[in-house]
């Protein structure tokens, strides 16, 4: 059976959103790994001021600029991931270095990378979500620039008139993170294979999808732009169909209602050809609750599709079946995709759903955008260091100070001296002595730093 395409509803181009357009036609992106670093902070100046007469002036080395931040910025200009095909590297401009004369470096600007709305972006080895983009404009931090050194005049104080040292500019938040991207669709098609909801996706959209007489034809999701009137239109998912145990893996599993796990209105559609509707109805019901709560608890519309080619009272009867088994609040329709019957009411309904759960929904938005994502700073936090004896010295580790290692020109004695009145205003001096640390010893600070005790 197939569809004949002269019966397909011709919509017109300059109704669909360009947006739209693209999509259909791109193979689209929902899921890709980037490797996102913000920029570096400048070093800061070491320097004397030259002046006549004087073999050294003050020190005037002046302070290395902020490296940028990475800022993903959601934007519904944007549907698909699929610019970070190309672009597997997200890096953003350093800090430039201090001058002389007091002169502070230019800090980097800020890395803005526009993201479709929908975006929730993890880092791939903690599977931790660093951000979750869901309203048009919103903005997040994902990796924060390092902070610029100070340069050597920073560091005059009464007791310190000529530091021979400057700082080195912090390293950039560096994060291996993965993009992924949850439509946002209004209404999501569910059903066992064959239901044809791919069929009526065709009929009452923009969208083209493959259909056929078998099985899973449906590889990927697709998505149509339904219009409803001249002034609004919904955007459905059309996802691979679902089968008893999906949830286990079976068939193409159940990754793909992911994709209808935002929608407002779940449209669930039945093959009137299946032996037993309440039957096909509850395998289905079956999945979508093994996959979760949120999708069991979305509004249904049940929808019983074919009915071309068998008579009303068969098809009343058959309505009846499915009643008996959806909860009350459901609606349950009867349509022909291919005939297309019942398209007009079935469109309306949908419309009228999608429009109260959305107001629900509106209501409920105000408390849960207020907390717009956590988001990953550098390594700020106070968080507790530790001591560790280890072969021919000692091991430190602490967020903190390895910051402040990160700061430290190595090569030079008087920055070393600085770092070592960190640690012992800390107290890591402290817990060295304790521990019995010699001269000539070496004491690492995190992976990367060390020196000579
Ligand atoms: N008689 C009749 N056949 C239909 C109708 N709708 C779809 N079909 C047929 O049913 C078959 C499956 O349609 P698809 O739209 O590919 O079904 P699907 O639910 O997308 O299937 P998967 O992608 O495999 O999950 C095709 O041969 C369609 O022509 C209808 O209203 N009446
Ligand atoms: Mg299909």
């Amino acid at each position: 059976m197939s569809i004949n395409p002269q019966g397909l509803t011709r919509v017109k181009c300059y109704d669909i959103p360009l947006l739209h357009v693209i999509l259909m036609v791109m193979n689209f992106i929902d899921k890709t790994k980037v490797f996102i670093r913000a920029g570096a902070g400048g070093d800061g100046k070491l320097n004397w001021r030259q002046e006549k007469f004087v073999d050294k002036g003050g020190p005037d080395g002046g302070d290395g600029g902020h490296g940028a931040n990475v800022v993903f910025v959601a934007s519904r200009n944007q549907n698909t991931l699929v610019a970070f095909r190309y672009q597997k590297e997200i890096l953003a401009d350093p800090g430039k270095p201090g001058g002389t004369n007091n002169k502070h470096g230019r800090s980097g600007k800020h890395m803005l990378v526009q993201v479709p709305v929908g975006t929730i972006v993890t880092e791939t080895e903690t599977g931790k979500v660093l951000a979750d983009l869901t309203v048009d404009g919103q903005e997040a931090i994902i990796a924060k620039g390092g902070k610029g050194g100070f340069g050597n005049a920073h560091f005059v104080s009464s007791r310190r008139q000529t530091p021979n040292f400057a700082e080195k500019g912090e390293e950039g938040v560096e994060i291996d993170a993965t993009l992924e991207l949850k439509m946002i669709a209004d209404v999501g098609l569910v059903g066992l294979p064959n239901a044809g909801k791919s069929t009526l996706l065709s009929r009452i959209s923009n969208a083209r999808p493959e259909i056929a007489d078998y099985p899973f034809t449906t590889l990927r999701p697709n998505l149509g732009v339904v219009d409803i009137s001249k002034e609004s239109s919904l955007l459905f998912a059309d996802i691979p169909g679902l089968i008893e145990g999906a949830a286990e893996g079976k068939g193409l599993g159940h990754e793909f209602l992911r994709h209808v796990e935002r929608t407002a209105v779940i449209l669930h559609l039945i093959d009137i050809y299946n032996n037993d509707v309440a039957e096909a109805y509850q395998t289905i019901q079956d999945e979508l609750a093994a996959y979760g709560t949120k999708l069991i608890k979305k509004p249904q519309i049940v929808v019983l599709n074919k009915i071309d080619g068998f008579d009303k009272e068969m098809v009343d009867d058959l309505i009846a079946q499915l009643q008996v088994v959806v909860p009350k609040n459901s609606t349950v329709l009867a349509i022909s995709a291919v005939a297309g019957t019942g398209l007009k009411e079935l469109k309306y309904t949908v419309a009228k759903v999608v429009a109260k759960q959305r107001a629900k929904a509106e209501k409920a938005k105000v408390t849960e955008d207020e907390g717009v994502p956590v988001l990953r700073l550098s390594a700020e936090d106070d968080s507790p260091w530790e001591v560790v004896p280890v072969d021919g010295g000692f091991q430190i580790n602490g967020a903190k100070l390895e910051r402040f290692a990160g700061r430290t020109n190595f090569d030079n004695e008087e920055a070393v001296q600085r770092l070592r009145a960190i640690m012992r205003k800390t107290g890591i001096m402290h817990a060295l002595l304790r521990q019995g640390v010699e001269p000539g010893q070496t004491v690492y600070i995190g992976k990367k730093y060390q020196f000579t005790y």
